[in-house]
């Protein structure tokens, strides 16, 4: 067991390839088999990737948006989902789990919950960057269509009092983003909980196939550093219909530096001993905010959207 209160052990929930025919309850088995791991070896909060419950569903196009409302929750827990809830609070874990958001209004949401090792609903968080493309390009070898199926979420980077910190959220191609990192770090971020499906191939410049790991772990490994942040990010991986997905689920710690690694393309539980007091070895020096940020300087970032070229 963790040896301080301020000492919390994380595990990386990394899941294999979910087939479009494999049942919810199928999946949230495996889910519950690696909480159940994780209860054996002492951890206290469990994060699983973006979209936990289904096949990446994306990288289909159907004509009506509604051909794939199978694929989404209507409610968090739903019938399908209350084991892994159940699972979870009888083994005083927490988690943050991806699945596709349907709200009552029909909104269509990239979404993460975070819950409390009491089984109490932390918070939600909404993807902001949804990559990919609206319309079929039939000249790819498979879709990226999240820009169809989900919309951009207006509610931003927020942080929560939970598990003994300040904790956050974002979504796969959020990772990517300085600006994710550095918003929840003006929020004394502590641990960032990231989900994600990264397709090895990426159809627009095939040249960054080779480069998918490399790219993965420099943005979390600069977000964890530059905000004095652990950062756990965590893959749906291995060959999904057909489509590889990059694995490499990592557990980086404030000073960029990642402690613990997947080594499978499969389900894998990847724990480490987060402190979180070794975010203040960063916040309180190199990165002291108050001190060395300027923001009066950096006026660009907040309001423009696009390249501005100089005449
Ligand atoms: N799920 C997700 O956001 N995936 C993107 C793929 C690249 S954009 C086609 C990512 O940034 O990993």
């Amino acid at each position: 067991m963790s040896s301080s209160p301020r000492v919390i052990r994380v595990a990386a929930g990394q899941l294999g390839p979910i087939q479009r025919e494999e049942s919810r309850a199928e999946v949230v088995q495996r889910l519950v088999a690696l909480l159940e791991e994780a209860a054996d070896r002492g951890v206290e909060l469990i994060v699983y990737p973006e979209l936990a419950l289904t096949t990446f569903f994306p990288r289909w196009y159907t004509e009506d948006v509604s051909g794939h409302d199978h694929f989404y929750e209507t409610s968090m827990p739903g019938a399908e989902t209350q084991p892994l809830f159940d699972a979870a609070k009888a083994h005083n874990i927490g988690f943050a789990l991806g699945y596709a958001e349907l709200t009552p209004d029909g909104e269509r949401f990239n979404t993460t919950v975070l819950v409390e090792r009491d089984g109490t609903t932390v918070a939600k968080y909404r993807k902001v960057h949804i990559p990919g493309h609206d319309s079929n390009e039939p000249w790819r070898a498979f879709q990226h269509l999240e820009r169809r199926y989900f919309q951009e979420s207006h509610e931003g980077f927020n942080v929560h009092r939970a598990f003994g910190g300040i904790m956050g959220m974002a979504t796969c191609n959020d990772r990517r983003w300085p600006e994710t990192y550095r918003e929840m770090g003006l929020q004394g971020v502590e641990l960032i909980a990231i989900g994600y499906n990264t397709p090895i191939h990426y159809a627009p410049d095939p040249g960054q196939n080779a480069l998918q790991g490399f790219h993965n772990h420099l943005c979390m490994q600069a977000g964890a550093y530059q905000n004095g942040t652990w950062v756990i990010g965590v893959a749906k991986c291995g060959t999904e219909e057909g489509v590889e997905m990059l694995a490499e689920s990592a557990i980086i710690a404030p000073s960029g530096e990642i402690v613990a690694q997947a080594v499978t393309t499969g389900d894998e539980l990847v724990v480490a001993d987060c402190d979180l007091d070794w975010c203040a070895d960063y916040k309180n020096t190199l990165f002291d905010f108050d001190t060395y940020r300027r923001p009066e300087i950096y006026h660009r970032t907040g309001s423009q959207k696009g390249v501005v070229h100089p005449d």
